[in-house]
């Protein structure tokens, strides 16, 4: 595979370097098919528990809403996955192989990863994420500032089967280093968690890394304020899904005759975000409809909270060995780094 800008930039030494146009690699890997995901979201709505899968809360405003999630008070999982990362970086960074390609799972405009790339050999940066134009931009941003870093970029759905070729078809053998922040992996449900780490697993052949962050249990108080705040971004961050399925389905939601509720379920630890219709109306869904009782909920997000003996259990039956975990004073969120298992012994 050519190499991206970085290259091409050093052959023009006496041009001012923004002047460059930057080209870093977008593939598009498995994108879905719009038909198909119109259709699931349809019968999610009209099974008689409604769902809207949770990939419909990032829409452009949905990224945007879940951004300033990420900074309220009362939204604990940023603020302490970074407090984590800053107070081990180095310990972690020395463990990491070198020369590695650093792949970006869900990485947004980046920030968290460019941190790391400060510190961590890497040769390569593989960006992964399903806006495409969001992708476009965190790779010239990118690549601007590690001029030495190859920046490429892989559009994909993470609920499809992960497939990443484009991780391991390089000219040059650079070992991963999956990188997974801010407990993403919750979201999913434990089974499809698992077939996840596995295929994560799959990617990182035998010197490659996980550095995962996952949010723990902790008072109920604590969880359900922090999908509930004061400010109600969180509700509009819920109901914003509602315009999203407008869209994709020719649909007549009234966002505002929905209620927010975040609740968490000890049993199965898990938050778990519903919009509760506030009165009785039926609702077109393009060539279907259906009827919402006062009451009636939808299940929009599932947010799962392990503890880390649960959460290096999943590890090890996905096939990891050798995992370390770094946590902050009260125990509220995990980073574990993880070796395939065999690698280390
Ligand atoms: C993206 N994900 C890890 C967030 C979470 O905490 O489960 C999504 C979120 N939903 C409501 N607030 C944040």
């Amino acid at each position: 595979m050519k190499p991206a800008s970085p290259l091409d930039v050093r052959l023009f030494d006496d041009v001012p370097l923004l002047d460059i146009p930057f080209s870093p690699q977008v593939h598009i890997e498995a994108l879905e098919d719009p038909d198909a995901n119109a259709a699931s979201l349809l019968a999610g709505l009209l099974q008689p528990q409604a769902r809207i899968c949770p990939k419909h809360l990032y829409d452009a405003q949905g990224c945007a809403l879940y951004g300033a999630i990420c900074t309220l008070d009362e939204y604990y999982p940023t603020r302490t996955e970074a407090a984590i990362f800053a107070r081990h970086r180095r310990d972690i960074a020395a463990r990491l192989p070198r020369n590695c390609q650093w792949v970006d799972l869900g990485c947004g405009d980046g920030a968290k990863a460019f941190d790391w790339l400060e510190h961590v050999a890497a040769t390569r940066y593989v960006g992964v994420d399903i806006a495409e134009d969001w992708l476009r931009d965190t790779l010239e941003r990118g690549a601007k500032r590690f001029p030495d870093v190859e920046f490429v970029g892989i559009v994909t759905d993470f609920t499809r089967p992960l497939s990443l070729s484009h991780v391991r078809d390089s000219a040059h053998d650079y070992t991963p280093v999956l990188f997974y922040p801010g407990s993403s992996i919750g979201n999913f449900e434990p089974d499809e968690a698992l077939a996840l780490l596995k295929a994560m697993r799959q990617h990182l052949g035998r010197d490659g890394r996980l550095l995962i962050g996952v949010d723990a249990p902790k008072a109920v108080a604590t969880l359900e304020a922090a999908y509930d705040d004061a400010l109600g971004v969180t509700a509009a961050f819920n109901r914003n899904a509602l315009r999203a399925v407008n869209r994709t389905l020719g649909a007549s939601f009234e966002p505002a005759t929905f209620a927010h509720r975040a609740v968490f379920d000890p049993e199965r630890s898990r938050i778990e975000m519903h919009l509760v219709a506030l009165h009785a109306q039926t609702v077109r869904l393009g060539v279907a409809q259906r009827r919402f009782e006062a009451g009636e909920t939808i299940v929009t997000e599932h947010s799962y909270k392990y503890t880390p003996e649960r959460f290096a259990e999943l590890l090890s039956q996905a096939g990891f060995g050798q995992i370390d975990r770094f946590t902050d004073e009260r125990g509220w969120f995990n980073v574990f780094l993880a070796a395939p298992a065999g690698a280390l012994e």
